[in-house]
């Protein structure tokens, strides 16, 4: 713990370890940079604190590996195309547990300004929304719960976009977040992987040109980047490739004098981890996405086998040491490659290496819309990837002779399970493929397992009965309480007596405290608390100005059909002909905030996104509505937006259309930050519902059942011309009242919600869900009603952890232990 003696070079010791001084961080700082410690830019001051943070768990990074290696204990690979992980010099603080240290010591630079330094972080955006954050919380709980885990993914140039708002209009712009050096990546050029293609191929506007009779090579080049588990025991590693050119393939073009070429080849092969694709609703058959998750699983296998071989393990021990989990069906080509190694490399037979692929492998489902499963065209492996379309080919010839066996005489159920789908075109169907070739397939929700099996896939679970298995998604307290909440954080600590951090459950310390008026007291102070540190971040930020002592009712995340924030929209020009009709309607102040990126490809998203822009500019200068309601769309949501966000929460939207959110991670993020959640029986909200007590939550909807049995009949005309209050707030949307002089433009809106006939149903659940908001104004009338239940909320959250989903997974699909790093 600190020397106190002011003239002593500060030390501390954790772990074990002696953690460096202010000397450490002022050498940053100036050898670093090659600046005077005077002159340094707040930018070069987060560099040369994050440099003095990686100095200091360097010992326990090499240790871990080292650890691993020498026990050659089962280890996790985390096969993901996206993670999205945010910032990580906070998160690294609290998991190193260090906070004391760097308030003491690093910030002790008179002319840092700590508040600024955090600021120069970019966010790493490595990925879309939920399955992408959720791969960030589970190597988070993996190197806290002591599993050897590696995290596999891509070291794109580009993440997902930024979004600016240009007349309400969303506008992408890029997002070069690595232009200024990353202090928290090593490159390791020594461990590079080559990638060999069948065909040479060129890019033009994401699109790839296969070159026939020519075949040609990558290079991956990992570049780790350390995963502090809490308390700093384990370090395990965050692996992201990068393409590059091999030196031979450069080599060889310049020595006979194309000097231009080799440096042009050296472009192209550079574009494959140029940029993440922002699109999560449908594959558009991009064949350089394609390129890009075979890169990824031809560099992570082969990293995956060389380790598996050093540790001197002989191919039959492959399941007892190796645990692979794909992140959906993106790097589903695991299952050819690693038959391609295991045939070719190793000269097993056939029967052997399909016995140890499909018990290494391991696939998670994350999405029911049909539109969004991922199927490649048949002509991009023949081209580049004929080994791996043979092999596929054999899978699915043996796969169908055994169904044929089961189910004699029944083509019909043939053409509907075949990794080939024959029409309109031939594709591999990348879920089929996964399904058949690993042990385990699950879903992320109860609800969601339960519809996969039952509907999305029947005739595979049918086949597969023990293969498919529900793992409830869950989030890291570490970033979305611990670090995002801290007010709140300490408050949950000297009620429980701490441990929550790692142990979520003994939240429920609190549950009987929630009747409490003192604690109630101070949990409003601690919301309120979070509310004004929003209020202020979101006006230096982005310059907008709230009010924090209005009802903060919060809905962020992709926008999508199915995610409805259409019937978010309606009901707030529901609310706005209240207060038109009557100004003295007697609500309780609400401020509507809304965030989320569109694909850019997604046109109705876009202007889902406009429709909220234009409402807030009529609706937020109406004196009848003025300190009633408030309408805002905050732009570029991300990781960090997120984080101050949630905490200042009152309501959190979950109102997807039930059956069609697989689960959904914010609203448990929500859950434990204290918001009380309106929301539609799906995803898990269910499982939220059950934890918190219904009577804790605002449920309202259709279920999935009624969805599903009201399509043959549903009309939405009917609610249109039947309920006044819908078809008056129509009307005004319809009727250009939000866009005087842009006249026309929510035609899209009247087309989905009505001539389309309202696939997602909005205007079914529309009455029910104002209903619920009448019953949340209500509530919120009763500070200290409204506590109670977001105290039971929060004292209940605590299955929502991803440690107790890691757990789960390390048991039932991967048999992992922890490997504890003495
Ligand atoms: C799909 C595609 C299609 C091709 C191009 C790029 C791309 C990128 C991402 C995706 C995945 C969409 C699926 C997804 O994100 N699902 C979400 O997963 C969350 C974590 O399990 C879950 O909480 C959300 O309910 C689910 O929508």
């Amino acid at each position: 713990m600190p020397a106190t003696e002011p003239d002593q070079l500060t030390r501390y010791e954790c772990n074990g370890f002696k953690f460096p001084d202010r000397d450490y961080y002022d050498r940053h700082v100036v050898f670093d940079h090659v600046v005077s410690l005077g002159t340094a830019t707040q930018r070069e001051r987060f560099e040369a604190v994050s440099r003095t943070l990686r100095d200091l768990l360097t010992q326990r990074w090499i240790k871990t590996a080292e650890t691993h290696d020498r026990a050659n204990p089962k280890q996790v690979y985390y096969l993901s195309m996206e993670f999205l992980i945010g910032r990580s010099l906070m998160n690294n603080i609290i998991n190193l547990d260090v906070e004391q240290f760097v308030r003491d010591d690093l910030r002790s630079d008179p002319r840092q300004d700590w508040k600024e330094v955090l600021e120069q972080e970019p966010d790493a955006g490595l990925g879309n929304g939920g399955l992408g954050r959720l791969a960030a919380c589970f190597i988070d709980s993996l190197a806290t719960l002591q599993i050897p885990a590696i995290g596999y993914g891509l070291r794109y140039d580009y993440g997902i976009f930024r979004q600016e708002l240009s007349n309400g209009y969303q506008v992408e712009q890029p997002d070069p977040w690595l232009t200024r050096p990353d202090p928290w990546e090593v490159s390791r050029p020594g461990e590079s992987v080559t990638v060999p293609l069948a065909s040479a191929f060129e890019v033009h506007a994401g699109q790839i040109t296969v070159q026939r009779g020519k075949s040609m090579s990558l290079l991956g080049v990992p570049f780790d980047r350390p995963v502090v588990g809490y308390g700093g025991q384990t370090v395990n590693t965050l692996r992201l490739w990068q393409a590059a050119t091999p030196d031979v393939f450069d080599f060889g073009e310049f020595s006979g004098g194309d000097f231009f070429g080799a440096v042009s080849n050296r472009v192209l092969a550079e574009s494959i981890t140029r940029v993440l694709y922002p699109d999560d609703s449908t594959p558009r058959g991009q064949s350089l996405r394609f390129l890009q998750e075979y890169f990824l699983v031809r560099c992570s296998l082969a990293d995956i086998i060389a380790r598996f071989r050093k540790r001197g393990n002989d191919w039959s021990a492959l399941p007892d040491k190796v645990a692979v989990q794909l992140n959906d069906t993106h790097p589903a080509m695991a299952v050819p490659e690693l038959m391609r190694i295991l045939l070719d490399i190793a000269h097993l037979g056939w029967n052997e290496a399909w016995n140890l692929t499909t018990r290494t492998l391991a696939y998670t489902n994350h999405t029911l819309l049909p539109e969004a499963l991922e199927k490649w065209p048949v002509g991009l492996f023949e081209s580049l990837l004929p080994r791996h379309l043979e092999i596929i080919y054999e899978i699915n010839r043996r796969f169908l002779d055994d169904v044929r066996a089961k189910h004699p005489g029944d083509e019909e159920k043939l053409a509907r399970v075949s990794l080939i789908e024959e029409s309109p075109a031939r594709r591999v169907r990348m879920a089929n493929l996964a399904i058949v070739g690993t042990h385990s397939t699950n879903g992320v929700a109860a609800i969601h397992t339960d519809l996969l099996r039952s509907k999305t896939v029947a005739d595979l679970a049918d086949l597969f009965p023990g293969r498919f298995n529900n793992k409830t998604n869950g989030v890291t307290p570490r970033r979305w309480l611990q670090l995002a909440n801290p007010d709140l954080a300490k408050m949950l600590t000297d009620a429980t007596g701490g441990g929550w951090v790692t142990d979520l459950p003994r939240l429920k310390g609190i549950d009987s405290l929630a009747t409490d008026a003192g604690f109630q007291k101070k949990f409003l102070a601690a919301k309120r608390g979070a509310k004004v540190r929003f209020v202020d971040w979101i006006k230096a930020t982005a310059g907008i100005e709230l009010d924090p002592d209005t009802l903060f009712d919060v809905q962020i995340k992709r926008i999508h059909e199915y995610k409805r924030q259409l019937l978010n929209a309606v009901q707030c020009v529901v609310w706005y002909n209240r207060l038109r009709a009557n100004p003295k309607l007697d609500v309780p102040p609400r401020t509507v905030l809304v965030a989320g990126k569109a694909a850019p490809a997604y046109h109705l998203a876009k202007v889902i996104i406009k429709l909220f822009t234009s409402i807030a500019g009529v609706v937020n200068t109406d004196p009848a509505t003025r300190g009633k309601l408030r309408v805002e769309f905050l732009p570029n949501y991300s990781c960090t937006l997120a984080e101050h966000l949630i905490p200042a929460a009152d309501v959190s939207e979950q109102i997807s259309t039930a059956g069609y959110e697989a689960s959904g991670t914010s609203n448990m993020k929500f859950m434990m930050n204290g918001a009380l959640t309106v929301g539609t029986r799906d995803g898990a909200n269910i499982e939220i519902a059950e934890e918190a007590g219904e009577e804790n939550c605002f449920m309202f909807g259709l279920t999935a059942e009624q969805v599903l049995a009201s399509r043959g009949w549903y009309a939405p005309y009917w609610h249109y011309e039947n309920e006044p209050e819908t078809g008056a707030a129509l009307d005004l949307i319809f009727n250009n009242h939000f866009n005087p002089d842009e006249p026309g433009i929510f035609e899209p809106v009247r087309e989905t919600l009505l001539t389309k006939g309202d696939y997602y149903m909005h205007l079914a659940d529309l009455g029910a869900y104002v209903r619920t908001q009448e019953a949340v104004a209500a509530l919120y009338r009763d500070t200290s009603a409204w506590a109670k239940k977001a105290i039971h909320n929060v004292a209940r959250s605590g299955k929502f952890s991803s440690d107790r989903t890691i757990t789960q997974y390390a048991d039932e699909i991967w048999g992992a232990k922890p490997c504890p790093v003495e």
